[in-house]
């Protein structure tokens, strides 16, 4: 297992590298968005090139929405979560809460049916999919965050754990893998957030992870500090180990911490805790008391 942080376009610069390696960091995860001109197959053939081997995407409508922020966190501090679903349909020319089409007719987006969305993805898949293995670069499919059925009155495609399943049997490939969010997963009504680590790590798709905590269930829930939480970390960092998950790990968001650097703060708490628990796992002393409760069972 690798360490990393997510980071945004203007957070490229030299002062948030030396951040994330003084916080343990080996690998980042880069964030880009509003590239509606680039063309898909180019980025993955450039990736390739440049040796940077997985692309995370999301295949949603609407994105992220109907996210409340509140003093959810323990101490009071401020984070995200959600209260209800969201029945405001998409304006025409928006996807994703991104305008990408700027002359689009006024009016929203007619609703599609939820098999016209997988026969879309079955489409995107069996094209960028072929440019992947070329290029040696992994697909990454991150489920849908907040996961429900329906959001703005559209279909969502990996809203149950067990539905991932689908998305990685409809192309059957080693570039159609997972961006495992553990704090969606948990979120998701259906299923066990172990199980589902176990099921997908154990295949080898797990291509990275978005770590964090939350409380609660979809449309109901709180992020909160990656150990205050419903999921248990070191138990789903235990399963990654044993199934020799190699991928990347980083904090998905953070509540922010009451200080002068409240994002900076958030991610080191978090990195530091995950730090602690993978040398508790490498650790030859935890790795001989496991041999001894073992021996004594
Ligand atoms: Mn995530």
């Amino acid at each position: 297992m690798k360490l990393g942080v997510g980071l945004y376009r203007h957070m490229l610069t030299r002062e948030y590298y030396a951040f994330a390696r003084q916080a343990g960091c080996t690998h980042v995860v880069i964030h880009l968005v509003d590239y509606f001109n680039e063309n898909v197959k180019t980025i993955v053939r450039r990736m390739g090139e440049a040796g940077i081997p997985v692309l995370g995407y999301n295949f949603s409508l609407a994105g992220v929405c109907g996210r409340v922020s509140g003093p959810f966190g323990r101490g009071g501090a401020l984070s995200v979560g959600m209260d209800g679903p969201v029945e405001a349909p998409l304006p025409n020319g928006v996807v994703w809460n991104m305008i990408y089409d700027r002359n689009a007719p006024p009016g929203t987006l007619p609703s599609i049916s939820r098999e016209e969305l997988w026969r879309r993805l079955q489409r995107f898949l069996e094209e960028i999919i072929p440019v992947a293995e070329q290029a040696g670069v992994q697909l990454a499919a991150h489920p849908d965050d907040p996961p429900l059925p329906i959001l703005r009155q559209q279909p969502r495609l990996v809203y149950q754990p067990y539905i991932y399943q689908r998305l990685i049997d409809l192309v059957p490939s080693k570039s159609n893998a997972l961006e495992f969010c553990v704090g969606t997963v948990a979120e998701m009504t259906e299923g066990n957030i172990y199980e589902a680590i176990e099921q997908y790590s154990r295949q080898g798709k797990i291509a990275y992870i978005h770590l964090r905590n939350v409380i609660g269930k979809a449309p109901h829930y709180r992020e909160t500090f990656i150990d205050e939480g419903d999921v248990d970390m070191i138990r789903v960092l235990s399963i990654l180990k044993r199934n020799a998950f190699k991928g990347v790990i980083i904090p998905d968001h953070t509540p922010q911490m009451s200080c002068a650097a409240p994002w900076h703060a958030g991610m080191t708490h978090t990195l530091g805790f995950v730090l602690a628990v993978l040398a508790m796992l490498e650790s030859p002393s935890t790795q001989q008391d496991e041999r001894e409760v073992r021996a004594d069972s």
